[in-house]
């Protein structure tokens, strides 16, 4: 009933919200006109870093991880600031609504700076702009049925959430119909996963449950990507320390309750578990195998056998 009131381009989501569409991709109606900006003025440097990522796959800790390679004796900052505020998201924090100002401050450092932001567009929409550089990109990805969990969660601790809490079935339907913020969940993940086929010297993917399995030889493996390997192992096992969830979450920058300036989200809603497999602790017997059959089909018949 409520879909007859929306445009054929818009979906509703959860509550009073909806989704609008860009080529079969779904988000939130704030974020779009800032999705065009990017696409439009977005220039990168081929010295430039960008994480990539669907949301909640692991972006907070890759910030971290990225930030701590590439600037080796800044560990500091990341007792100071939040990793969302040391890399900022290109269609929320760099192009922002507010013009210019917020744009200039994170673009114009000098040329021999390496910049890093990140960005949860879709492959499909920022690919061209991308490879246009030569900028190194660093993907992110997560099992679906985590990344979904995680969502879930996180959606809940939204402000919009005290009024009317996003269910785990409505959850369920939404995500594996594809309508969730960036979504569909399946073909951002597959756009990355095809270009690092393509280009693995500039696209460097990586999943949560590896990183998670091995953090040291991944880290170094990225190291060497970045093209800024380490020399020493101590430098690595300081950053793998220093990043990981038992070390940041208990800064008091990250348990701030504070909310952030660009999603009506607490700072510490960025730290829930980390844990590989929690979504056993809430998913029905049904939603796992309606999520696996889809993994089935959308992944593993391309090839890509992963995610179940
Ligand atoms: P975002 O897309 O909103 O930026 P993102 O950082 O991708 O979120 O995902 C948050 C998830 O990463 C949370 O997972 P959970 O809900 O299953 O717990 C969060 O706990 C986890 N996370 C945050 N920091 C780290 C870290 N340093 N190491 C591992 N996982 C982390």
């Amino acid at each position: 009933m409520e879909k007859s009131n929306l445009s054929s381009e818009e979906e509703k989501w959860w509550g009073d919200n909806h989704l609008q569409q860009i080529n079969g991709f779904w988000f939130m109606p704030l974020i779009i006109p800032r999705i065009h900006r990017v696409l439009a003025e977005f220039k990168p440097r081929p010295t430039d870093v960008i994480l990539g990522s669907f949301p909640k796959t692991g972006t907070t800790w890759l910030k971290s991880l990225l930030y701590s390679i590439i600037n080796r004796s800044s560990l500091d900052s990341l007792v100071n600031n939040n990793p969302h505020d040391l890399v900022p998201f290109l269609e929320i924090q760099v192009y922002g609504d507010h013009e210019s100002s917020d744009s200039s401050t994170h673009l114009s450092s000098s040329e021999d700076t390496t910049r890093i932001f990140s960005t949860h567009i879709p492959y499909q929409l920022l690919g061209k702009t991308l490879e246009s550089s030569g900028c190194r990109v660093v993907y992110v990805a997560r099992n679906p049925k985590d990344t979904l969990n995680s969502l879930w969660h996180f959606a809940n601790k939204w402000k919009m959430a005290e009024e009317s809490p996003w269910e785990l079935e409505e959850a369920v339907e939404k995500f594996v119909s594809g309508t969730v913020p960036n979504g569909p969940y399946y073909e951002h993940v597959m756009g990355y996963k095809m270009a690092s086929l393509k280009n693995p010297g500039n696209l460097f993917f990586i999943t949560y449950e590896e990183l998670k399995k091995d953090t040291k030889t991944h880290v170094k493996r990225l190291a060497e990507f970045l093209g800024c390997p380490f020399e020493e192992d101590k430098e690595v096992e300081e950053i793998v320390k220093c990043s990981s969830f038992e070390v940041l979450k208990n800064h008091e920058v990250n348990k701030s309750e504070e909310y952030t300036t660009w999603v009506p989200t607490p700072y510490n809603s960025f730290f829930r578990q980390a844990k590989v497999g929690d979504y056993t602790n809430h998913f029905s017997d049904d939603a796992i195998k309606r999520i696996d059959a889809l993994t089935e089909e959308k992944f593993h018949k391309s090839g890509f056998v992963y995610g179940i």
